[in-house]
């Protein structure tokens, strides 16, 4: 039925349809709920959609971090681990796939993307340090705050608004850059924080003229330009559909050039990399690296295993060969796009252009009626998840947490639901049942109360609060 629709689509609007590069050799049985279920499962769970056992979820939404399914090619590699504590061979296949494709020298394995955060953070930053970066995201806003450091957004404006078509969002502001640097001076700014895609402003890109425009403003101020390059395949993607010169230009030469601009980059190998644990820290610096090398035995493990096995190494390094490869990423954020076109043809709202790795429901104007410190976006993925075991994750005010200095909630002007889109996993008829679902909780709107939060830990609240509904 859905390959009949999106034939339909395609005649419409003049489309080719692109379909998997894949097929599936081996399945895992979904489990349905009742309603009964749904309710006294989210009551358990402190309406946090974190909670949940994942046993009482449908279809899983809430991220697409480490839950890509592996190709044979990556299983099969799994039987190669060599498990030495020292020297693992799987290191080095590692350690050349990331030089090969990403372009660094110098390369850390740790044991996901924090542990990769945690590590450049305390290494780069000194107490009272200011950090620019296009928009926070949660880890690595709190380890910049753990090493004494203060956080500047400096993304451009319209990432602030879900309905800017400006083609990249997560562009950074030139001008907010220079006028902190002006501000604190730039011997005080250790690093600049380059996320690409960009995580909570929808999975938005950062265009290549923009990162070329950084490097000369770093240069010529003496920072370092430093990426987190999680989903900066995604970001590839875009700049070839939307960056005038690079059309013709294949993903892997682009992410390339990109990093090129960059002095290190910093990954959680569970996106992009399609691996279901893993991370890097990678850096040019010879000095630096000495020093990250130092720090990674005290906090993740010897420098050629860094808290990973042989094998899962060996599947990273293939999980980033697959993951450059054309086909995989037009697919991957196809089915991204199938899903928020569904939407948009309904007039659900949601963040606009459509990201990279997934959509996200605008709470603000899906409840217009709830004030923001009643966690609209939290409220409807509660909704969500009652209505069809659907899991999503809160992207507001939740998870923007409180102002270090005035203890206050942060309350950013983004208030989001995000339906994930895991990698290699779910099919498009998968995602017909998600948009139809999205579909009866927007009918349902006018019914919605609130939440009000119950329990607040000190860290990463949104990971483990609790709600009530009001
Ligand atoms: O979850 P980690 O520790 O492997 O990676 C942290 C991390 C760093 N940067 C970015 C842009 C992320 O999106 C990220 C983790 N994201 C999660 C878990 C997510 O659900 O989006």
């Amino acid at each position: 039925m859905s390959g009949q629709s999106l034939h339909t689509m395609g005649q419409q609007h003049g489309r080719r349809s692109w379909a998997e590069p894949w097929k599936i050799k081996m399945v895992e049985p979904l489990k349905m709920t009742t309603r009964e279920e749904r309710v006294s499962a989210l009551e358990e769970a402190g309406y946090n959609t974190f909670l949940l056992r994942s046993d009482d979820v449908y279809i899983d939404l809430l991220t697409d971090s480490g839950t890509s399914a592996m190709s044979d090619r990556q299983w099969a590699g799994m039987m190669l681990g060599d498990e030495a504590y020292a020297g693992s061979r799987n290191f080095y296949r590692l350690e050349a796939a990331v030089q090969r494709f990403y372009g660094y020298r110098h390369i850390l394995p740790t044991h996901q993307g924090r542990g990769a955060e945690h590590l450049i953070s305390q290494t780069l930053i000194t107490t009272g340090d200011h950090v620019p970066g296009n928009m926070y995201f949660t880890t690595t806003r709190l380890h910049q705050e753990l090493a004494g450091a203060t956080f500047h957004d400096v993304i451009i404006d319209e990432a602030h608004d879900p309905l800017s078509q400006h083609p990249f969002k997560g562009d950074v502001d030139l001008v907010k850059v220079q006028q902190l640097i002006d501000e604190v001076g730039a011997e005080r700014i250790p690093y600049l924080s380059l996320a690409g895609t960009v995580n909570m402003a929808g999975g938005q890109p950062v265009s290549m003229a923009n990162v070329r425009e950084l490097r000369a403003l770093c240069d010529a101020n003496g920072i370092r330009l430093m990426l987190d390059a999680t989903r900066m395949v995604e970001n590839a993607l875009f700049i070839q559909e939307r960056e005038e010169g690079y059309a013709h230009t294949p993903i892997a030469e682009i992410l390339l050039e990109f990093c090129s601009y960059t002095d290190g980059a910093w990954m959680s190998a569970k996106k992009d990399n399609l691996v279901n644990i893993g991370g890097w820290l990678a850096v040019n610096d010879r000095e630096l690296f000495d020093e990250l090398r130092n720090l990674v035995v005290v906090y993740e493990g010897l420098h050629t295993y860094g808290g990973l096995a042989g094998r899962d190494m060996e599947a990273l390094a293939i999980g980033i060969e697959e993951s450059v490869s054309d086909e995989h990423v037009r697919s991957r954020v196809g089915q991204v796009r199938y899903l928020g076109e569904l939407l948009q043809e309904w007039d659900v709202p949601i963040v606009e252009p459509i990201g990279g790795h997934a959509i996200f429901l605008d709470a603000r104007r899906f409840y217009p009626h709830l004030e923001q410190d009643l966690f609209p976006a939290q409220t409807l993925a509660a909704a969500l998840y009652l209505d069809s075991g659907i899991r999503s994750m809160e992207r507001g005010i939740a998870s923007a947490g409180r102002n270090a200095q005035t203890g206050d909630h942060n309350r950013p002007k983004l208030e989001l639901t995000r339906l994930t889109v895991p990698r290699r996993v779910y099919t498009q008829a998968h995602m017909d049942v998600v948009a139809e679902s999205v579909k009866a909780c927007f009918d349902a709107r006018a019914e919605a109360r609130g939440l009000e939060m119950v329990y607040e830990p000190r860290y990463l609240r949104f990971f483990q609060a609790r709600f009530s509904p009001l």
